[in-house]
């Protein structure tokens, strides 16, 4: 896929939508928000993942408009579920690098809430430590610092496969920790994997911070991270992302 123009039409025609996925508590079972992943919806190639596409989202003006795109379309979704009494929780969007360096990013994110009249606590915004190592971390800084006024939680996303983490869980005003798949997927057969997240929760329990396991995909895994104190998990164990339609449907099923 050529990003230049067909992604910019695909943008201009609103092909670019959210697919949500659930996030899970072990201690319940029952579903504490989702993730919000962009699906191009191609006129002839079906669903399309950011495979395709992912690459727009670490160019400035298209990562600009397709995360305005995506966070009105979210706001839109979010207002409907709202007005239906579902018990969604939060819903999480991903901010890439390019899109925090955007001036007044968190301006028009807080603008699109007050129009559709979703209040923000209903939003989270997931960050990879990408973000936090930017040269204009100050600049970071301020904007987390305007999330969490306003209560929209923060997650970082990816954890575990940067660097310089414990600085950052110091440094900037993290809700969440995402323990990256990569350290997920063989639990049950790599003691090495099994120790890392044991550290991680451990640092979240510290820290006060919540923890979420993501690409959880089989019991077995899932026994391991409740027995070592997990507070959250995601994977196509519990369900792939799904469109907004089947949101509903998905959490009518749940209990
Ligand atoms: O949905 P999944 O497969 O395929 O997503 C692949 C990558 O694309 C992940 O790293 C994910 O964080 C990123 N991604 C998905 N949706 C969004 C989005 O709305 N905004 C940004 N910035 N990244 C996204
Ligand atoms: O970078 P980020 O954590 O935002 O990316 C999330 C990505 O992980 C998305 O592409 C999503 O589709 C994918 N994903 C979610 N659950 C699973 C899972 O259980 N297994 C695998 N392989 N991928 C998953
Ligand atoms: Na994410
Ligand atoms: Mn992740």
């Amino acid at each position: 896929v050529t990003l230049g123009r067909t992604i910019r039409e695909a943008v201009v025609n609103h092909e670019i939508v959210p697919f949500y996925q659930p996030k899970v508590s072990l201690d319940t079972g029952k579903i504490v928000g989702f993730e919000a992943l962009a699906r191009w919806q191609h006129p002839r190639q079906g669903t399309l993942t950011p495979a395709t596409f992912g690459a727009a989202f670490e160019d400035h003006e298209l990562a600009s408009d397709i995360g305005k795109l995506l966070m009105s379309a979210v706001a839109t979704d979010l207002r409907r579920w709202i007005d239906d009494d579902l018990p969604i929780g939060r819903v999480a969007l991903n901010l890439s690098p390019a899109e925090f360096i955007q001036p007044g990013m968190v301006d028009n994110i807080l603008r699109t809430l007050d129009w559709i009249k979703v209040p923000p606590t209903f939003l989270e915004v997931e960050v990879t430590e990408t973000v936090l190592l930017g040269r204009k971390s100050d600049n970071v800084s301020k904007l987390l610092e305007q999330f969490r006024r306003h209560d929209i939680h923060i997650a970082l996303d990816d954890f575990g496969t940067g660097y310089a983490s414990l600085t950052h869980l110091k440094q900037f005003p993290v809700n969440h920790i995402k323990i990256d798949r990569s350290f997920v997927q063989n639990l049950e057969h790599d003691p090495d994997d099994e120790a890392i997240i044991a550290a991680v929760i451990g640092l979240g329990k510290s820290l006060k911070l919540q923890v979420t396991a993501e690409g959880v995909e089989t019991v077995g895994q899932i026994q391991r991270l409740r027995n070592l104190g997990c507070d959250h998990v995601q994977g196509f164990f519990y369900a792939k992302p799904i469109p907004a339609s089947d949101v509903p449907g998905l959490l009518a099923r749940w209990d």
